[in-house]
């Protein structure tokens, strides 16, 4: 990928000139950038640049204006509890004309943000205060968005935690077979085959009203959350393109999948990857210590089916992917959509395995 950065970030309000733009983090989705800049005075800084996948994300203009709304309404609550509210939430740098992202002449679409210094995100917790801190920031997201006016929302993509939608996709894959892949991959289709009764399991309690919609942020992996060098605490909530209304379970849900798991997303040994008791114990301590306070019990039972449910719908994702040439998740080599539906597999068998001892453990800490 080779970008004019300079033009693009001369398109932004910023102090100084511009140095060099390097490719920066993790994610599966956008194309992320720290960009560098000096100022009169000879102080460096840097800013994230972003290049919004638009085939992910069709409506940018919605998807902008949902986290400009999101983020000025953190910063209020921030600010009341005497926090820093450009390190405590993302902060939106806007266009020279006043806009929030800037298109370029080949429809790419362009956001920046302030950089979080002093704060890292993690592919693999470091210990389990980690993971315990992370528990609490998620909870701390809902609950300081629990007020939220969620009409104000627009669902940057639909049906995104509708398993039972996603399914569906998956099955149509496997009818079109796109890449002529489905020879190879009969087992994960019968694992998934298998469990297409579960797939209803949260999305009908939230349809019946058992549960209430929330303002959730729907994609709660370990490395969407910065932690701060100084206090090892989750200090800001980061990719926020998927904040809409949902299930709490399904950011409970997601941040168990990813971070109790005692291997990488697409580890290849698969005897590696558990869903780890004693790490789903820890992050529920953190999460509950916060949401227990506004949780109704039906909800605290929706966690540990969430946590399974997001892991299995997050695996037929990977694995609908995979059957359609890899065309939605980033892939760094061959397979490797498949190695990841394959590690979301074993943790679902798992979890099946681990799920009284799952929901024993919330009732612990519900009280
Ligand atoms: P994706 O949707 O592709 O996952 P993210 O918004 O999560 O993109 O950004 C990818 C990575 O960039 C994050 O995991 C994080 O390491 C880094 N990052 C994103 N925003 C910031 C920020 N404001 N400050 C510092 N680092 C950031
Ligand atoms: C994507 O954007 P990122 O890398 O944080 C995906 C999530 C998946 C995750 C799997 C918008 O997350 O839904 O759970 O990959 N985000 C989107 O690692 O589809
Ligand atoms: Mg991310």
């Amino acid at each position: 990928m080779t970008f004019n950065f300079k033009a693009v970030t001369d398109q932004f309000v910023n102090e100084g000139t511009f140095l060099h733009a390097d490719p920066y983090g993790e994610g599966h989705i956008n194309d992320t950038f720290a960009v560098y800049f000096e100022t009169k005075e000879g102080r460096k800084y840097r800013v994230i640049l972003q290049r919004i996948n638009h085939t992910v994300f069709v409506n940018p203009d919605g998807l902008m204006n949902n986290i400009y709304r999101v983020t000025q309404f953190l910063k209020e609550k921030i600010k009341a509890a005497g926090g820093d509210e450009l390190r405590e939430t993302l902060t939106v740098i806007p266009t020279v004309s006043g806009g929030l992202y800037y298109k370029d002449d080949e429809g790419s679409y362009w956001r920046m943000y302030v950089f979080v210094e002093d704060a890292i995100t993690y592919q693999s917790i470091r210990d389990e205060q980690d993971f315990y801190n992370c528990g609490v920031s998620f909870g701390n997201f809902q609950r300081l968005l629990s007020d939220f006016p969620t009409e104000k929302l627009i669902e940057t993509i639909a049906n995104f935690h509708n398993t039972v939608k996603r399914f569906e996709d998956f099955k149509l894959a496997v009818g079109q077979d796109k890449a002529g892949r489905v020879k190879d991959v009969g087992p994960e289709i019968e694992f998934a085959m298998k469990r297409e009764k579960d797939a209803g399991q949260i999305i009908k309690m939230l349809q019946t009203g058992e549960i209430p919609y929330r303002v959730t942020h729907n994609d709660t992996k370990l490395n969407n959350i910065m932690i701060d060098n100084a206090t090892g605490k989750g200090i800001c909530v980061i990719d926020l393109d998927t904040v809409m209304p949902g299930a709490a379970c399904y950011d409970f849900g997601d941040s168990i999948r990813f971070g109790a798991s005692t291997a990488a997303e697409d580890e290849t040994d698969l005897s590696k990857v558990n869903m780890s008791l004693r790490l789903f114990e820890v992050f529920t301590s953190g999460y509950l210590s916060v949401a227990k306070e506004f949780l109704t019990e039906k909800e605290l039972y929706s966690l540990s089916v969430g946590a399974k449910l997001m892991t299995f719908e997050c695996g037929i994702r990977f694995l609908t992917d995979y059957l359609n040439g890899d065309t939605y998740f980033k892939i760094h080599r061959e397979h490797q959509n498949l190695d990841r539906c394959r590690t979301q597999f074993k943790l679902v068998s798992d979890m099946e395995q681990k799920m009284d001892e799952m929901h024993k453990i919330v009732r612990r800490y519900s009280n």
